[in-house]
């Protein structure tokens, strides 16, 4: 994890920009996603919103403990507004700290697979584009103070700067490259595009989902990619939530896309979540994919890393085998009592005993 932990309290931890070219649903998509109205928000250039990640799992424990409060993981999206020549940097500005892209490709007016593959690769192009001009405004600058001494950051530019050169004149995205996590710090002052994990979102027309397919297949196993129709996603937010469930049996699916997205955005930024539960809330926290029982406590608080003593851990499936209850967990013997070294893993519901 290194010290490029998204653990440091940056404005913009764990945000996922959104980006496309002009119509192609980005802020129809959004506002399904946060239920803010991105659209009707003028003169605002930049628009946040979180998105709760749908998880079967939460649900089922928020049956089982009814707490007064519920509170799931959450997604923070940005969607920005800006038109005409001023664009580019507008959205250059606001999303130079976003952790992750979403990147929006118009399907519903596309007259085949190649138009949205070449709308997909328009941007995509931009972008390393972008990446490059960035490498290559560095290197040209190292290269006329070759003869002053030089400090470590300099030496590990022009050591590592080559290299990424070499990837985006071919065309392909920095995010490809086997970076060590130490590489990967040492690069994040330059906010580079291709670097960021990337979503694709094929949003296709209502006639035709199955071109989603047709994208995956052929962009790759490199390029996570989902299908998802904008616009039958905003009909069915559209209605009151007691009628959705039956819109959704109309169409033959068990969830709305939409969900599958926001979970997905959430998996390929490395985070997994673990549950607190009782009476008064039940709680999804996030943390990355990989952290030690005392800092994923200290995203509930600080003291709970630095009193750590043990952490009660049992797994969703285990809780729910046990038939729901800590009594019958307790009496089967399932709480574990996990110390400093215990690596935390997806959906495992924890007690921290802390002292301070
Ligand atoms: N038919 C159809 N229209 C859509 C779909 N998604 C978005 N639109 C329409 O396309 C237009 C542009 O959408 P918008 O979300 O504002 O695009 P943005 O410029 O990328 O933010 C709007 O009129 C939307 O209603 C879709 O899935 N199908
Ligand atoms: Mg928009």
């Amino acid at each position: 994890m290194g010290t490029a932990s998204p653990f440091s309290r940056e404005r913009h931890a764990m945000e996922i920009g959104i980006l496309g070219l002009p119509q192609s649903g980005k802020s129809t998509l959004f506002e399904i996603m946060t239920g803010v109205r991105s659209r009707e928000m003028h003169g605002e250039t930049c628009v946040r919103g979180l998105a709760s990640v749908p998880d079967a799992r939460f649900d089922r424990l928020v049956q089982i403990f009814k707490p007064v409060k519920v509170s799931p993981a959450k997604v923070p999206f940005s969607d920005v507004n800006a038109i005409g020549e001023k664009a580019w940097d507008a959205v250059r500005q606001s999303l130079s700290g976003a952790e992750g892209l979403l990147h929006v490709v118009d399907a519903f007016t596309a007259a085949s697979v190649a138009e949205i593959m070449s709308r997909y690769r328009t941007l995509e192009d931009e972008l390393i584009l972008a990446d490059l001009m960035i490498v290559e405004n560095r290197l040209e600058r190292l290269s006329k103070m070759a003869k002053k001494p030089i400090t470590p950051q300099d030496a590990f530019h022009a050591h590592v700067l080559p290299g990424l050169r070499g990837q985006l004149e071919a065309g392909k995205p920095l995010r490809e490259l086997t970076l060590t996590d130490e590489e990967r710090h040492g690069l994040r002052s330059f906010s580079f595009w291709t670097i960021r994990p990337e979503l694709v979102v094929v949003n296709t027309g209502e006639e035709n989902l199955s071109v989603a397919d047709a994208f995956v297949r052929e962009a790759g196993p490199a390029v996570p990619a989902i299908g998802i129709c904008c616009a039958i996603e905003a009909e069915l937010m559209a209605l009151p939530p007691e009628e959705r469930k039956e819109f959704l049996d109309s169409l033959g699916v068990q969830e709305a896309a939409f969900g599958r997205v926001i979970r997905a955005a959430f998996s390929l930024l490395g985070r997994i979540s673990y549950f607190t539960v009782g009476e008064d809330e039940v709680k999804a926290w996030v943390i990355p994919a990989g952290t030690k029982a005392p800092r994923a406590a200290a995203v509930i608080h600080n003291d709970f890393e630095r009193g750590f003593i043990k952490a009660e851990v049992i797994g969703y499936e285990e809780f729910i085998a046990c038939g729901g209850t800590y009594a019958a967990a307790k009496a089967a013997g399932k709480l574990r009592l996990e110390g400093k070294e215990y690596v935390v893993r997806d959906g495992e519901m924890i007690n921290f005993r802390f002292n301070v």
